[in-house]
């Protein structure tokens, strides 16, 4: 061990003089600005190997004396407690999945996977997942991120100071020291990994209810889509594809020949996302239920009978994903299942959910392995669907080991993000909804999950025409891009509402597509530096205050700012920030969209489907700054496979120079090995309310007269 026993020593001489509360038992430095502390009676088997980190943290020497924050560890009444004193003048985020505003100071939180249907039980306190995680943003813009490494059933208050309480074993606690909030981001993809690059089709628009069914019916949605010139990639196959709900299986009846309904809709040039539950429903002759019964796969209670709670198709047996037997059995289902052309995965009812008790008793007994121990569901319980996520997206490799994973869970935990995207769950078809699905889903990027989004529309209850045009208009916006709806609510596809909400509709999804070369370059960041796709305003100058609050208005990048039409008096970034006129006619819908002061925004030609998808000809937006220059980057690769992590990419950077009245852009190769495809460019200069565009050229260099 590096710890020098000098060290060792002090910090238990400060423990010995100790009150109720005590400041660590021991503590090291992972890193120049990464702190991890030990409280008393830590027990490395009650957390041990931490999900969250990429790998085990290892001392490099002794936590500076000057390191500001510190935790304190307690025990008050059997609960493990963590607090840390911030300044007053401190500004918080993060802490995951949570309904409310997006500065969470005063905000209470529990930490408990829960099915919570339009956010109502326990006034939305706990949803989907869990991420023990806050971010501390000082007034001079540095930061503080502060990870509670601990599974267990806990919770966040950050009523007065931060602090973590929970019903298991004493927790440590780590801290991250950063100069911005940006730097703290990159850093905690750093140490919890960084989310792989998604498929470019995942990035495109998607089609989804509960359900699309029979396969008539799909097809049906399908030829909409092209008939009304949407442009689309996905369309999504909810529980009722199943035979009885029984997954890996399909309905006779409804579902006669999946693979003849996938090849239909890849002819069309869609993508195909179906649903597969963890509850394995307990019926002799099934096959998943028989190879998990025989090789006693299941979830136990707490006398070591196989648990089986209720779910869609009645009593059900959980497979105990804590086991990597079990994860490699779980992703043995998925090849035959892919086989009919299917593309991706979504895991649904994960936290796990259990009909008429909400989830399963916390005295369930979990195996582990892997240097996992076994232990009880209030342990295991928030990493249930992570374990899942984890055997899926293997599986899906399984099935396509040269494609790219696409896969989406309800459930999971700090650092799942390196196995799957996430939507936010069973919101509502309500104004309140739509409006909170901004913050949510910057919460969740700023909580490392880059790749999440809403259901665009609203799942329960029924939409409005004036709901899904203002909710489509902003959601395009959103790193996850799918409509959604409940059974039994009216139907919410862009077209139902007729021809102005259409246009709208289709309008906000045309600037999707045409900015995919910004967002897939926006994607290829995160998947290297952990920046979130979309990021609160105040990332555009973390000293101005006057940012920190704002939650209506938001940034797509570093360089588009986004303000959604119905949002009044948001905040405003220093600097000549200049609207995007990207349409001849307003419709009164559409995000007000603003670029940054010495910006260049690759937009693509329009097309249907990402399938169609090219950057040969490119219009760079340019918004010059004082000096009169701007400058942007372009990632591209094959949009699917792993090539690019071979070199089999294309990276470029645009710059711009006035000199006089002569306006001149240029596009050079800074990276990557794939060919270089000749482009053909235009600009685009950007002027208060207006764009004028440079005629098209056949070179790397542009130039306009202004
Ligand atoms: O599978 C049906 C639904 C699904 O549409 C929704 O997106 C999930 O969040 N699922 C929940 C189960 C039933 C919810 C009432």
């Amino acid at each position: 061990m590096f710890i020098k026993p000098k060290y060792l020593l002090l910090s238990s001489m400060a423990l010995l003089g100790g009150s109720a509360t005590a400041s660590a038992q021991h503590s090291f430095l992972a890193s120049e600005d990464v702190a991890v502390f030990y409280p008393k009676g830590y027990d490395t088997s009650q957390h041990s190997p931490s999900p969250i980190f990429l790998r085990e943290l290892a001392p490099i020497g002794d936590v500076p004396t000057d390191w500001k924050i510190r935790p304190r560890f307690s025990v008050d009444n059997g609960r493990s407690i963590a607090v840390i004193n911030t300044e007053s003048d401190v500004d918080l985020y993060g802490t995951g999945e949570v309904t409310g505003d997006l500065r969470r100071n005063g905000t209470k939180i529990q930490l408990w996977n829960f099915d919570n249907p339009s956010y109502q039980l326990d006034n939305g306190s706990h949803l989907y997942q869990s991420h023990p995680w806050v971010i501390g943003v000082r007034p001079d813009g540095s930061a503080f991120g502060i990870i509670a490494d601990n599974t267990w059933k806990s919770g966040i208050d950050l009523t007065d100071n931060v602090r973590f309480e929970s019903d298991g074993p004493a927790f440590r606690v780590i801290v991250i020291e950063k100069e911005t909030p940006q730097a703290l981001l990159a850093t905690l993809a750093n140490l919890t990994g960084h989310m792989e690059m998604p498929p470019l089709w995942a990035l495109g628009y998607q089609q989804c209810r509960w359900s699309y069914n029979p396969d008539t019916r799909v097809k049906e949605i399908a030829d909409s889509l092209r008939h009304y010139q949407i442009p689309s990639d996905v369309i999504w196959l909810d529980i009722d594809y199943m035979d009885k709900f029984k997954i890996f299986t399909f309905n006779k009846e409804e579902f006669p020949d999946p693979k003849v309904l996938n090849d239909y809709l890849h002819s069309k040039n869609f993508k195909t996302v179906y649903m597969i539950d963890p509850g394995v429903k307990v019926e002799e002759g099934y096959f998943v239920d028989d190879q998990g019964s025989e090789a006693d796969y299941w979830v136990k209670d707490e006398n070591g009978e196989v648990y089986e709670g209720k779910v869609w198709p009645g009593a059900c047996h959980f497979p105990d994903f804590t086991r990597p037997e079990v994860r490699s059995w779980w992703s043995s289902l998925y090849p035959d299942f892919m086989a009919q052309g299917i593309d991706g995965v979504w895991n649904d009812m994960n936290e796990p959910a259990v009909f008429d008790v909400g989830t399963m008793p916390i005295t369930n007994q979990h195996q582990g392995g892997d240097g996992l121990t076994p232990s009880s569901h209030l342990r295991y319980h928030n990493v249930y669907g992570y374990n899942m996520v984890k055997a899926s997206r293997e599986g899906i490799l399984r099935a396509n080991p040269n494609k790219r994973p696409f896969l989406l869970t309800r459930a999971n935990f700090l650092g799942g993000h390196r196995y799957a995207a996430t939507w936010t769950g069973d919101n509502a078809s309500t104004r309140e909804h739509m409006e909170l699905s901004i913050p949510m889903t910057i919460t969740l990027g700023l909580s490392g999950q880059p790749f999440n989004g809403p259901d665009i529309g609203g799942f329960a209850g029924d939409a409005t025409p004036e709901l899904l045009a203002n909710w489509t208009a902003i959601g395009v916006y959103f790193p996850f891009v799918r409509n959604h709806s409940i059974k039994g609510s009216v139907d919410q596809e862009p077209w139902v509402f007729g021809d102005e909400v259409l246009d709208i509709c289709r309008t906000a999804i045309n600037r999707r597509y045409k900015l995919l070369p910004y967002i897939y370059t926006l994607f290829h960041e995160a998947s290297v530096n952990g920046m979130p796709v979309m990021r609160p305003l105040f990332f555009a100058d973390v000293k101005d205050l006057s940012l920190r609050n704002e939650q209506k208005a938001f940034l797509l990048g570093n360089d588009l700012m986004v303000v959604p039409r119905w949002a009044e008096k948001t905040a405003m970034p220093k600097g000549d920030w200049k609207p995007l006129a990207l349409e001849d006619k307003d419709d009164g819908y559409q995000a007000q969209l603003f670029q940054r002061p010495g910006s260049i925004i690759p937009l693509a030609n329009l097309y249907q489907n990402t399938e169609e998808y090219n950057t040969d000809s490119l219009t760079l937006l340019v918004n010059l700054d004082t000096d009169n220059e701007a400058s942007g980057i372009i990632y591209e690769d094959a949009c699917d496979g792993f090539g690019y992590k071979k070199g089999e990419y294309a990276e470029y950077a645009a710059k711009a120079k006035l000199d006089g009245k002569q306006l001149t852009v240029s596009l050079s190769r800074v990276g990557g090995e794939m060919g270089t495809n000749p482009k053909r460019l235009r600009i685009g200069f950007v002027t208060d309310g207006k764009i004028t565009y440079s005629p098209w050229v056949d070179s790397s260099t542009v130039t306009m007269k202004i």
